[in-house]
């Protein structure tokens, strides 16, 4: 690990950078005029953060800490993909981001959990030998459009088992709209496929349950072991949470990046401001919707509704449907629960406005 870094007001916009750098980010940084030195979070630890300069790519990352001021303000919020600036070793001023692949975080209520930022493509795994669930993938494509970013849909595996074209065409189904790639490291089906998406610069989350193989994907496609994986003879390792924290990865070939995240077993959804998540993600619905005899019709039993027919006669699975009603309540559950929380949160400061004042008016 090396020591300190120079502070570079010159740091300028290079045709590609290769941590993706960009022109928001350089935007944002001229106009908060510092001799800081940007740079992008590459792992999180509990009281540290590991970096990446764009100046060297490919050096080891660095150990930073965060300033007080900041901890204070927001230090939970930091994320992989995020872009800081730094002073010496110590950061010392966060980028707005571009885009942010969250979730609800588990056990809480409506708390939201920053799995990566900045991020343009959210690929979403699902193994050829697990019994899939398309309701999870609906998950994670809902979140992925919600976040700004684009989603793809990876069937791992596929060297193993039978059943790959059902599959691929039950994830269709489920991922309307969205690419749907089958791959494997045993055959390569798939690698140079992914390489190609992800530009240079460009950065994707690797989302999916613990022993999908997504970090055994990234060691294919960075042509190098450089996340543990589980065991080899263990090809059906569920639930065994190898990867256990998120990392920021180069692919050397191509100078794309990717984040590996560990095996995520619950995953809520969280409405994001102007998100159209839900509308993208279930285009299916929205478009028969469109159909309906009402405009405001909520297909639940009202005449001549496009969306019911389609189930009756077997276009649309009552299942898909349920999903979608399942996911917009859950979405405005955690809506209402964050704007109460927000209320709470101005309420207290408004209270410690008034004891401040009440305190000076004693003293006059
Ligand atoms: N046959 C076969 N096995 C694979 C493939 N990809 C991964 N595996 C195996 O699947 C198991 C789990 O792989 P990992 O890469 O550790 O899974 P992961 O998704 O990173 O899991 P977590 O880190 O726990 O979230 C290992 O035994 C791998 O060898 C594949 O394309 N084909
Ligand atoms: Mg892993
Ligand atoms: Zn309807």
């Amino acid at each position: 690990m090396t020591g300190g870094t120079t502070p570079s007001r010159s740091f300028a916009l290079t045709n590609i950078s290769p941590l993706g750098w960009n022109e928001t980010l350089q935007h944002q940084f001229a106009t908060n005029t510092s001799d800081l030195q940007p740079a992008r979070i590459t792992a999180v630890d509990r009281d540290s953060y590991l970096v990446a300069l764009d100046t060297k790519p490919d050096a080891p990352p660095l150990r930073v800490t965060i300033s007080g001021r900041l901890r204070h303000k927001d230090a939970h919020a930091l994320a992989v993909g995020d872009w800081v600036g730094l002073c010496d070793t110590r950061i010392d001023f966060v980028f707005d981001r571009y885009s942010r692949f969250v979730r609800k975080r588990a056990g809480e209520l409506s708390e939201e959990q920053v799995i990566a930022a900045n991020v343009d493509w959210t690929l979403a795994a699902v193994s050829l030998n697990d019994d899939f669930s398309p309701r999870r993938i609906e998950r994670f494509v809902l979140a992925a459009w919600d976040a700004g970013t684009t989603p793809i849909v990876l069937l791992t595996k596929c060297d193993l088992g039978e059943g790959k074209e059902e599959a691929i065409e039950a994830l269709e189904q489920v991922a309307p709209g969205c690419r749907v790639i089958a791959t494997s490291v045993v055959t390569n089906e798939g690698i140079d496929e992914i390489r190609s998406i992800i530009g240079p610069g460009q950065t994707a989350v690797l989302v999916g349950s613990s022993g999908v193989g997504k970090s055994t994907l990234i060691n294919a496609l960075l042509g190098d072991d450089v996340q543990l994986t589980a065991d080899i003879r263990d090809t059906d390792a569920k639930g065994r949470h190898t990867t256990t924290r998120r990392e920021l990865l180069r692919i050397p070939e191509t100078g794309g990046l990717i984040i590996d995240t560990p095996g995520m077993r619950e995953f809520g959804v969280v409405s994001m401001d102007d998100g159209d998540g839900l509308e993208l993600s279930f285009r299916d619905i929205e478009d028969l919707a469109m159909l309906c005899g009402f405009r405001d019709c909520q297909h639940q039993s009202e005449p001549n509704c496009a969306v019911l027919d389609a189930v009756d006669v077997g276009d649309l699975e009552q299942r898909r449907l349920d999903s979608y009603f399942k996911l917009q309540r859950e979405l405005a559950y955690n809506e209402r629960r964050h704007d109460a929380a927000l209320q709470r949160k101005e309420g207290r400061a408004l209270s410690a406005l008034i004891r401040k004042f009440a305190k000076h008016d004693r003293k006059r």
